[in-house]
């Protein structure tokens, strides 16, 4: 199998999407057809499909809280943690997902863009965002501080995603400017901004370009080097030294 050029001196950022969870057993966005209990989920990951129906909204992430909660790391995180092991602070990892499975693997130098599923915060008060496993699926919980709809931790449809991760990626493209850097992305249909503009972003820094996904997304032009299969078999031999 062709295989980016990894030195130690190589600078790799990785974008991530569900795909890379699917072999732990975790659905995909756009596998199931995107829906759940015949509603969509741009719906239930919104601002509005919240204030509308909190308590089907907190139906919706406790299902997947419970579906996350009995999967586990598949070779293909694996993979990426030992590429970080490798690179140490020449690796970044950026991921759509929300399931907690790359740090499970062992992954530190992560970047949840869109939260993460085991996460709630106080839709009212700025109270910090805290560890939450809980299943709330009678009805919507409320926060022991201000009495506010407590709302999982996560960047709905609509929101903005933390600045503080786009300025992480930024410095960590301007450190690797003299040097070699290979953007990859993973299990990513590249159909949801801003994390699918990372290629571009990438490109612009000079970075070489590779795709790992089960099947062509939209955006399979946009990279240099397509790989097709499944990230759990494939990401092993790509990122084997
Ligand atoms: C923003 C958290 C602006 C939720 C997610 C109209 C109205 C409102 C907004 C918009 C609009 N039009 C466009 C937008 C922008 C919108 C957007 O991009 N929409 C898309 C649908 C067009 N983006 C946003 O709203 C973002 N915010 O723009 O804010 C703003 C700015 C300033 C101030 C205020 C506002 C927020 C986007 C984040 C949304 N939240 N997740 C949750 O998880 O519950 S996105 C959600 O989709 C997940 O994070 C998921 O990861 C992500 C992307 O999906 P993928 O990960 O790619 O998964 P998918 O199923 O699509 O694909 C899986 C791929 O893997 C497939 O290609 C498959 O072939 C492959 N695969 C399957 N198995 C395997 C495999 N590959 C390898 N191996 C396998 N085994
Ligand atoms: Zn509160």
């Amino acid at each position: 199998m062709k295989q980016p050029a990894i030195g130690a001196d190589t600078f790799v950022l990785v974008l991530t999407g569900a795909g890379v969870s699917a072999e732990s057993g975790i659905p995909t966005f756009r596998g199931s057809g995107g829906l759940w209990n015949d509603h969509r989920f741009e719906e239930l990951a919104s601002p509005e499909g919240f204030a509308r129906d909190p308590a089907l909204v907190w139906r919706f992430y406790s299902w997947r809280r419970s579906v996350a909660a009995g999967c586990a790391p598949n070779p293909g995180h694996a993979a990426l943690a030992a590429l970080e092991q490798r690179l140490g602070d020449h690796f970044l990892l950026a991921t759509q997902n929300v399931d907690g499975l790359h740090r499970a693997a062992g992954n530190t130098r992560v970047l949840e863009l869109h939260g993460n599923l085991f996460t709630s915060r106080c839709s009212r008060c700025d109270r910090p965002p805290f560890e939450d496993r809980a299943l709330h699926e009678a009805r919507a919980p409320a926060c022991d501080r201000c009495g506010g709809l407590l709302r999982p931790h996560i960047v709905w449809f609509g929101e903005a995603l933390d600045p503080s991760h786009f300025e992480a990626i930024e410095a960590f493209l301007e450190r690797a400017r003299a040097h070699p850097l290979v953007f990859l992305a993973a299990g990513t249909s590249g159909v949801v901004y801003p994390a699918a503009g990372l290629v571009d972003v990438a490109r612009r820094f000079g970075a070489e370009t590779w795709l790992v996904n089960a099947d062509p997304p939209d955006n399979a032009h946009r990279f240099q080097h397509f790989v097709q299969g499944r990230s759990g078999e494939v990401l092993p031999a790509l990122l084997a030294p």
